[in-house]
């Protein structure tokens, strides 16, 4: 699933051991035998064997379009239930990402938020 690759990235001194991902299945083999927490910020990040798959459905939509800031300002300009999916007519966040507002980078941003709501299965944001 990559959580011990996360949290390498936000906690520099983790050095948690990461492992590998089965071909066939996708699914991890629980490298990491300890659940250990670290503060982060104001908050604490926890990383835990326990987990080998990961969803969203208990996630608003509204919320994960929040988490993505740049995109949540763009989308100010959105006509009203805009889905900001490909096909969306006039979505305020494509075409400023196709302009090159967010540069090349925003063309990952916004291609990682829509297979993220695609994921979820909304029709509105
Ligand atoms: N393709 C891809 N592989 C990743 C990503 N994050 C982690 N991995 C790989 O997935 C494997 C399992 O990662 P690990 O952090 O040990 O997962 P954990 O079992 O959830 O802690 C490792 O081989 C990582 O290099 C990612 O975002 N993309
Ligand atoms: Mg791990
Ligand atoms: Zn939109």
């Amino acid at each position: 699933m990559g959580k011990s690759t996360l949290v390498n990235a936000l906690v520099p001194d983790a050095n948690r051991a990461v492992g590998h991902v089965n071909a066939v299945t996708g699914r991890g083999r629980h490298t990491s035998s300890s659940t250990i927490s670290y503060r982060v910020g104001s908050g604490w990040v926890v990383d835990t064997p326990g987990v080998r798959s990961f969803g969203l459905g208990h996630i608003d939509p509204s919320k994960i379009l929040a988490s993505f800031t740049d995109l949540a300002t763009l989308a100010e300009e959105c006509p009203r239930g805009c889905t900001h999916l490909p096909d969306a007519p006039d979505c305020a966040i494509a075409e400023a990402v196709t302009a090159g507002a967010l540069g090349e980078v925003g063309k990952l941003r916004l291609d990682s938020f829509q297979r993220l709501i695609t994921t979820l299965g909304s029709t509105s944001v």
